[in-house]
């Protein structure tokens, strides 16, 4: 689209970089800072260290060859938008001045100031930043991989493995039952789940044959959403476009061979029923990696890395930090919060670098574009204490153009021209310069 070109190349020309890859010297893995995992929150993270650490002091821990914009999943799952503009080659996001090594951490020896990999190299650090995300658990759930190898109407958009099955379910759809899902287990992104059902609705309207089909969004959590104000618009919005909501129902079960789903209900683990649907999108279990999880020094006893959620230092050991989806700070595990935190832990990380104590607060914040259609988003955003902290001088409970266009259109040269680079924080800045005189909202806490 033209607006998405200009806002690339305006961006790209401000933000010129020579991209290379750094051959990697095996015999001396030892480095100043360590940073595994090469996605969100890790790029981010080291692109703010690339510009003061040279390059075998910058060590990124990795071993996929692809960065995904997971954001526009969403979207790529309704058909609006393609795979490949949310796939990057590694080699090209990650800073330059850094050391790639495409390998995976499979133990973690924080005494000892190690990380040990699964081709069998050790590498010592000063310090230690954990981005490591969540995993999908589609293997948690009988029958559900078998039904993903299969032609049919199962479908993610948590994979870029099976999110192109979403659109191609969607186009099949005449008739019958669309059921989206949400697992009993934290994950990453909670709008995604809804966002699709909605998108959904929407396309079937547009053809004519939303009669035909019956939507229903079967969700293992209490609420539509954490955020009240949200939750609120989001009820209003499902009542009206005659979208069932079932709380505290799980997916337990997908026949792998027939159309048929069993759910059970949270509340009552003795009440399970199974349903037959025509398209089931199903938001896989989440959880740490094992290879992170299972080391019981740094995680907490769900497998997150055990953080201070105000620094995201490590509570027991303060060489070490932590961002993004595996970090136990109980924010929202989307990207912006990844942005918000990712200043928090460079300059509480630069400070112990330096033996000085450390000073930025993490408040928290994450938001959520709830795309409810094809041209229409809510912008949630919200703080620890899931209390609204909105960027624009508006309030944000309602379904706008702009910020679809927001969304798809601007956010995404932010993430790779900005945030990539280690140049975007979140919006903290512009909220204050928004609500300038107009309100007391509070950014980023300094102690
Ligand atoms: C954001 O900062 C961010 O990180 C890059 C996202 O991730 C994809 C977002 O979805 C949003 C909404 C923000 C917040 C940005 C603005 C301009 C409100």
């Amino acid at each position: 689209m033209f607006l998405n070109k200009c806002i690339d190349k305006t961006l790209a020309t401000l933000n010129r970089r020579c991209l290379s890859k750094t051959p990697i010297n095996f015999e001396s893995l030892s480095c100043k800072l360590l940073v595994v995992g090469g996605g969100t929150g890790g790029c981010s993270v080291a692109a703010k260290f690339s510009r003061h650490l040279k390059k075998n002091n910058l060590i990124v821990l990795d071993p996929s060859k692809n960065h995904y914009y997971q954001p526009l999943f969403t979207l790529i799952g309704a058909g609006a938008e393609k795979l490949e503009n949310a796939r990057r080659d590694m080699k090209d996001v990650l800073p330059q001045e850094c050391t790639w090594i495409e390998d995976e951490a499979i133990e973690y020896e924080p005494k000892k100031n190690t990380v040990r990999t699964s081709k069998g190299h050790v590498i010592e650090y000063d310090y230690l930043l954990v981005a490591v995300g969540l995993d999908l658990r589609f293997d948690k759930i009988p029958g559900l991989l078998a039904a993903l190898s299969k032609p049919g109407g199962v479908c993610s958009n948590y994979s870029p493995k099976y999110v192109n099955r979403t659109y191609q379910a969607l186009q099949k759809l005449q008739s019958g039952n669309a059921i989206f899902t949400f697992p009993n287990s934290p994950v990453k992104c909670p709008g995604a789940p809804q966002k699709i059902c909605y998108l959904t609705d929407h396309y079937l309207r547009k053809r004519g044959k939303r009669n035909n089909v019956s939507i229903s969004y079967n969700t293992s959590l209490a609420v539509i959403f954490g955020v009240k104000k949200y939750a609120d618009a989001l009820w209003k919005i499902c009542k009206e476009r005659n979208i069932q909501v079932n709380l505290r129902t799980n997916l337990i079960k997908v026949n792998p061979d027939r159309p048929e789903a069993t759910f059970e209900n949270l509340d009552k683990p003795e009440e399970k029923f199974t349903t037959e649907f025509s398209m089931l999108h199903v938001t896989p279990p989440m959880a740490t990696p094992e290879t992170l999880s299972k080391n019981k020094d740094i995680t907490n006893e769900t497998g997150f890395v055990e953080v201070d959620k105000n620094t995201m230092q490590h509570v027991r050991f303060p060489n070490i930090f932590t961002i993004g989806d595996c970090s136990s700070s109980p924010n929202s595990k989307t990207a912006a919060a990844a942005a918000a935190q990712s200043e928090v832990v460079y300059k509480n990380m630069l400070s112990v670098m330096k033996n000085k104590p450390i000073h930025e607060m993490y408040d928290g914040y994450a938001s959520c574009p709830l795309v409810t259609g094809y041209n229409k988003c809510i912008l949630a955003e919200f703080d620890y204490d899931l209390n609204p902290l909105e960027t624009f001088p508006f309030s944000q409970d309602k379904e706008l153009y702009s910020m679809y266009v927001l969304k798809k259109n601007v956010i995404p040269s932010i993430y790779w021209h900005l945030m990539m680079n280690g140049h975007w924080n979140g919006p903290a800045t512009f909220r204050k310069l928004m609500h300038l005189g107009f309100t007391d909202k509070k950014s980023n806490l300094h102690v």
